[in-house]
């Protein structure tokens, strides 16, 4: 078995040409567009190669191993169609051997297509990259092997079906094939080694077996005593070895390992999960597949790494979401002790169409034959928030009857196909908060049902959340409950102190995410929580802070840790000291000096399991502090520039560097020079430039001596607001700050020395409105045109502009800037943004004085 990921060649299009092929190697994927571009490439792509074989494999039987090939693939060798494949995160296994040459190169073709709408995923948040974005194989076997025709699998299928602490049970059921033309005898022997590489038992049998025919064995090994059982803390790995030989010649003809595990859980309405016979709390996230800017072709070593950054963080348990992943994946949670939930990408709605349910059960059989031995896994699941599109999409009950019949029987069949192919282990299903999964039915199909809740992100208060759980419980108390999915955005580059719902402030998701994991730790009746998302992943379709990016994760698309991470390190880690002082998402900080301070003062967060924690700054004490949920948080004296902070516990000690650029609140000749006062107006956060590393700081209402927007007339103020919108800005870098604004605004002033002044306003149409007027922008046209906002701006009651209108200007969310260079008279300069039209707005303001 070999990989045969080099030597590519790669062209888009319905046919292949040869003109375009360019070289790639695999894993590949042709949609790194999908981090520019919402209409990233779906269609149809070609994938070539020669695959010359040797002579010395003539007698041998050749197969092809696709990892997974998003979304179809058909697979072509010498021009002859050799198989299909439908589903991109699945693997299959083709028998190449009738089409092969040994004496000629083979031409190996393959047309991959990524336009589905008949494969499982049809909807979802995420982007469905297209490819061969995992390990390709190159299998031979002797004519005499372990069956290789089995949705994907290797055909060895072990499972444990009674373990305890005394005794753990072991089964082995296999199937091999005869390819040659004649019987022949063969011996099976399956090995059983424990952790430390013993031989525990060796079981022989004997076979005769007829030309064409498929042989099953099935092995019941004499049970082990007193296992070593596997847990996330122990995961002690015994290991099957099941080889075929000639029973003549004693000749080798095949052999494939698997390591096992000893376990056994239990999902429980009342009391949670349990692992071995102890109350367990699945302590887990969900992960997607991709980083930028690679898409989803990972190498093995990016996967594994993943799984090593979750174990750090103290995660017990993965939803492999929303669809099987890469073997490095389970092979890496085996080994390193963490729990799995993988399913099938069954998202939002079900079309209606028998080939989309049969090729949903194809996948859900593919997932399972494929990665049953892994001890890992506890649980299958196969749909995620079903009902979410059907109720937007059919309002009325009957409408809705029969999408709800076909979601309902296609969840009976599959439950159906998931037990006929695993007994052993659980179903699940993710359900979006909506009591809706129950009353239509849903709710009685699974074993465990997983609640995706985002109470407080999405809509509603944070406390909703807690109280959507009780009631679930109280009303349906005998269903096992797992948070399969919450999570709050976040952008590094924006941060509040009064963070506020869909700020995308990090402090914003600190604080949702410090409310949901106490409830799911401390409430002994739900199993266990999965963050959504361990990454910041590609979601092509979003707009928000971070266009095209989901930025839920605990950690960048780069895989950086985001400050919260070590809030979940230090909740879930109890056996090492975590401490970590949050403000590394914050490094360069700005804040408003207040007349004749020097210093601004700012909480700053320490994370830590430790139960008292002491800061300093630039070495002196700030205190001690005793912690809380496993939070601490200072008030932190800055002054400009760079400062050390520094934490202290035990022997363990935490430091970074912070930038302090102080913001005068009055601005006077003594300070004035140098300063850069920039204002993101109609926001509460901060917003740093990744581009310029300039912070624009919040807004605020004017007073005198010092600057703001203006609320004088107390019927205006009324009318004057915040405003936002989670559509991208576009030319611009700085989306974030182009997202709010301030409208209806009475003026925006500046208590400010005389003298000559550089002035910037910021503008984007976020509205979208479709007023018409007869107001010509312009003119000449004749007739009347749909003329945006509109408004005069003036400055210190001089108009500099007639009739601004920015959606007319540059378009709708688009970025525009304007510099005015005007003189400070009497101290001030005012600026009135008279409306024609519309409402007038502001997004942004920066004054500098030249
Ligand atoms: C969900 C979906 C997931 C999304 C997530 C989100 O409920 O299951 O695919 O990415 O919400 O971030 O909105
Ligand atoms: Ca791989």
């Amino acid at each position: 078995m070999r990989t045969i990921n080099s030597g590519w060649l790669f062209a888009k299009g319905v046919q292949p040409d040869s003109a375009a092929f360019t070289p790639v190697c695999i894993p590949h994927t042709w949609n790194t567009d999908a981090y520019t571009d919402k209409k990233y490439y779906r269609g149809t792509a070609w994938y070539q190669k020669t695959l010359t074989l040797s002579e010395q494999w003539k007698d041998k039987q050749i197969f092809l191993r696709f990892e997974a090939v998003s979304q179809v693939a058909d697979i072509y060798i010498n021009g002859q169609l050799a198989g299909q494949h439908k589903g991109g995160y699945t693997a299959f296994t083709i028998d190449i051997t009738p089409f092969c040459s040994f004496s000629i190169p083979n031409l190996l073709t393959i047309r991959v297509d990524n336009a589905q709408d008949n494969v499982p995923p049809i909807s979802g948040d995420f982007t469905f990259f297209g490819g061969i974005y995992r390990d390709i194989w190159l299998i031979t076997v002797p004519k005499q092997h372990f069956c290789l025709n089995n949705n994907g699998s290797d055909g060895i299928f072990i499972s444990t079906p009674h373990v305890s602490e005394s005794e753990g049970t072991l089964f082995i059921k296999g199937s091999l094939r005869n390819d040659a033309t004649t019987q022949t005898e063969l011996e099976i022997i399956n090995t059983l080694y424990a952790p430390d590489g013993s031989i525990i038992q060796r079981l022989h049998r004997t076979v005769k077996i007829a030309p064409g025919e498929d042989y099953t064995f099935k092995e019941s090994p004499k049970p082990v005593s007193n296992p070593q059982l596997w847990s996330p803390e122990t995961p002690h790995l015994y290991r099957v070895e099941t080889t075929l030989l000639n029973r003549k010649n004693r000749q080798q003809l095949d052999c494939v390992s698997h390591h096992i595990g000893f376990r056994w859980y239990h999902f429980d309405g009342e009391n949670g999960f349990s692992l071995n016979g102890k109350p367990y709390k699945l302590n887990g996230i969900c992960r997607h597949q991709d980083q930028k800017p690679f898409g989803v072709a990972l190498s093995d070593e990016m996967h594994r790494r993943d799984i090593l950054l979750m174990k750090e963080m103290g995660v017990n348990f993965i939803r492999i979401s929303h669809y099987p992943q890469d073997p490095a994946i389970l092979e890496q949670c085996d080994k390193q002790g963490i729990l799995a939930w993988e399913e099938i990408p069954i998202i939002d709605i079900v079309p209606e169409s028998e080939e989309y349910a049969n090729t949903c059960e194809q996948n859900l059989r593919e997932m399972i034959r494929q990665h049953y031995n892994h001890p890992a896994i506890i649980t299958w699941g196969y749909m995620n928030e079903i009902l979410l599109v059907t109720q937007r999409q059919y309002k009325t009950q009957e409408e809705q009857k029969p999408v709800l019949e076909r979601t309902l029987a296609l969840a009976h069949r599959l439950e159906k196909v998931l037990k006929e192919e695993d007994p052993y282990r659980n179903s699940t299903i993710a359900f979006h908060g909506s009591n809706h999964y129950n009353t239509v039915g849903l709710g009685n199909i699974t074993d465990i049902i997983g609640w995706n809740l985002y109470q407080g992100w999405y809509g509603g208060e944070l406390k909703s959340f807690d109280l959507f759980l009780e009631e679930q419980h109280r009303q349906y108390p005998s269903h096992p409950i797992i948070v399969s999915e919450y999570g709050a955005g976040s952008d590094r580059r924006l941060h509040s102190f009064e963070p506020k719902c869909f700020d995308f402030s990090i402090e914003y998701q600190q604080k949702y995410l410090e409310h949901y994991l106490p409830v799911i730790t401390d409430t002994p009746y739900i199993c266990g929580g999965t963050h959504w998302n361990f990454i910041d992943f590609s979601a092509a379709l979003r707009d928000e802070a971070t266009p095209r990016i989901n930025n839920k994760g605990l950690v960048y698309s780069n895989r950086t840790p985001k400050d919260v991470f070590y809030y979940y390190k230090a909740m879930f880690r109890k056996d090492i000291p975590v401490l970590h002082i949050a403000s590394r998402d914050w490094t360069h900080r700005a804040g408003i000096l207040q007349k004749g301070a020097t210093r601004v003062t700012q909480p700053v967060k320490v994370y830590t399991n430790l139960p008292e924690v002491e800061l300093f700054l630039n070495g002196q004490s700030l205190g001690k502090k005793q912690c809380e949920n496993c939070t601490a948080s200072f008030n932190v004296p800055f002054r400009e520039g760079k400062q050390l902070l520094l934490a202290k516990s035990k022997n363990i000690e935490d430091a970074i560097e912070v930038y302090f650029s102080p913001v005068p609140a009055q601005l006077t000749k003594d300070n004035i020079n140098g300063i850069e006062l920039a204002v993101n107006v109609g926001s509460n956060c901060f917003y740093t430039s990744d581009e310029s590393q300039l912070t624009w700081v919040p807004d605020q209402p004017y007073t005198p001596g010092s600057w703001g927007y203006i609320t004088h007339d107390t019927a205006k103020r009324e009318n004057n607001r915040e405003e936002s919108t989670q559509t991208e800005i576009t030319l611009t870098g700085d989306n974030p700050l182009y997202q709010t604004a301030r409208s209806r605004l009475e003026g925006y002033q500046f208590d400010v020395p005389n003298g000559i002044y550089e002035l910037e306003l910021l503008f984007a149409d976020i509205f979208q409105t479709s007023e018409k007027i007869p107001y010509l922008l312009g003119s000449g046209q004749g007739g009347t045109i749909s003329l945006g906002n509109a408004f005069h701006i003036l400055i210190n009651g001089q108009q500099v502009e007639e009739a601004c209108c920015p959606s007319s200007e540059s378009g709708t969310f688009r970025a525009i800037k304007k510099r005015f260079i005007v003189p400070a008279k009497e101290n001030k300069i005012n600026i009135q943004l008279k409306t024609i039209n519309g409402k007038n707005f502001l997004n942004g303001i920066k004054l500098r004085k030249l």
